[in-house]
């Protein structure tokens, strides 16, 4: 018998990924719309911005870009959640971050399954915002109870794809006809169902207490609510957008715009109303809106300071603005934002020198000519032009900007008050491990280059 070999989980990822999108895409036309107006803006900005094409083709993105999205999904018990977390891992995705959402009155918490290594990320850099309904900040007993129940008789993986799970846990991998077969058998879980799992008037109840709780109990498993492409000028897709037959909300979440992009800046489009069959109902009666569309513009990953520095900007921002932004505040809220913003250094130079981002360092053709180099330090190197700088692409989210796609989704009345916050260690325990510190992982990205530097340099760096 021959040994076949496992295909890599880079790869699998790279195909669900795909797999992914060509489904949506099916079951949500818009969706095609927005990718093709992605594309588009991405291929005029590098044409207009020869710099931009440069800086992602030295990182390599530009080889990423095409295929690069996310998408998100609420699953509703501790069960749920840990299996998630054993089928995303069979794709090289761990959970990266925590994000509590409750201050924004969204009851859920939530973590970001990602590739952690830049050259896994390079393969792939599928994300998948994954929430867990917290069913402990349902205030009526009863309905909590009955939300309970209807979520421990449903089973939202295929008796497939949780053998393959084992499998690969159990055997260290999945060879190609099993990688086939679990890309195939993991999309499951993440499919749109036209009927729902109560009556429709247990979907009114649910529904009354947060429509979020509704989208996760009523359904028979976590739709894939958006997924979401990378554009590299999102006002210019935005102000596209209605051409398009799309309605984008109407401010764009994160910082506003610079000419050195940091985090990342989101727009979405409204959820779309679907025709839904209650268990009481033979066809399709009912409504439900769950599935959107957003956009996004990644930049800098920063640092602990930098990041101080976004959050207090950002709070300063909207604590003058003294409201949720919305349509009537827009244009209040985002000169206030670029007022405030105006303290936050917009070159590479200027945030480096601050500490603010991270980047990865390169050694350039110069550099290699030059041959040893005796007791450099990087800031030599960099000044001579033998080393040369990029700043390192944030992969992660940001909590009120999150708050905010939801917010626009679910519509204004979904806000409710919590007196309970951040549970990071129940989400943890309901995960079955912990989650990974961001900034750890881009520091060492960082680290890396640094090292790949001394090496192809044939140097050791002073590190002062
Ligand atoms: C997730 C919303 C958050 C983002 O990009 O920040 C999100 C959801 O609506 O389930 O996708
Ligand atoms: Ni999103």
């Amino acid at each position: 018998m021959t040994v076949q070999p496992f295909v890599s989980p880079d790869l699998i990822r790279q195909r669900f990924s795909k797999a992914m999108s060509d489904m949506y895409r099916e079951e949500v036309p818009l969706y095609g719309a927005l990718m093709a107006l992605v594309e588009q803006t991405n291929r005029e900005v590098l044409a207009r911005q020869p710099a931009i094409a440069e800086q992602l083709d030295s990182t390599g993105e530009i080889e990423r870009l095409d295929m690069e999205r996310h998408g998100a999904i609420r699953v509703g018990t501790a069960t749920e959640l840990a299996t998630l977390a054993r089928l995303f891992a069979v794709m090289g995705m761990q959970p990266v971050g925590y994000y509590d959402l409750t201050p924004a009155g969204v009851p859920v918490h939530s973590t970001a399954f990602r590739a952690v290594h830049e050259d896994a990320l390079q393969i792939s850099p599928f994300r998948v915002f994954t929430s867990l309904l917290r069913l402990e900040l349902i205030e009526d007993p009863e309905l909590r109870a009955f939300a309970e129940s209807v979520l421990a008789q449903r089973s939202i993986f295929t008796p497939e794809a949780l053998r393959l799970i084992a499998q690969a846990e159990s055997t260290g991998g999945l060879d190609e006809r099993a990688a086939e077969a679990f890309v195939l058998q993991a999309l499951e879980t993440f499919r749109w169902h036209h009927s729902a799992t109560v009556s429709a008037a247990q979907y009114q109840t649910l529904s009354a207490q947060h429509r979020l709780i509704a989208d996760v109990v009523a359904f028979k498993g976590p739709h894939i609510n958006h997924l979401t492409p990378r554009t590299l000028d999102i006002d210019r897709a935005q102000e596209q957008m209605p051409a398009h037959g799309i309605t984008p909300k109407a401010v764009i979440e994160g910082p506003p715009r610079r000419q050195c992009p940091i985090l990342l800046r989101q727009t979405s489009f409204k959820a779309l109303d679907e025709p839904i069959a209650f268990t009481d109902q033979n066809e399709t009666r009912g409504s439900h809106s769950a599935r959107f569309g957003e956009i996004e513009q990644r930049g800098a990953a920063l640092t602990p300071k930098g990041r101080a520095l976004y959050d207090r900007l950002l709070n300063a921002a909207r604590d003058e603005l003294g409201d949720f932004p919305n349509e009537a505040n827009a244009a209040r809220y985002n000169a206030l934002m670029t007022q405030h913003f105006g303290e936050f250094p917009d070159s590479v130079e200027g945030m480096r020198e601050q500490g603010l981002a991270y980047f990865r360092y390169f050694a350039t053709e110069k550099g290699l000519a030059a041959g040893r180099l005796a007791d450099a330090s990087l800031e030599d190197l960099l000044r001579d032009g033998h080393v040369k700088v990029e700043p390192l692409v944030y992969e992660d989210f940001l909590p009120v900007s999150a708050a905010g796609i939801f917010q626009s989704n679910l519509g204004d009345a979904a806000q409710a008050h919590y007196g309970e916050h951040a549970n990071r260690q129940a989400f943890e325990q309901a995960l079955g491990r912990a989650t990974i510190d961001e900034l750890a992982l881009y520091a060492e990205t960082q680290q890396r280059s640094i090292e790949e530097c001394e090496k192809l340099l044939g140097l050791k760096l002073n590190r002062n």
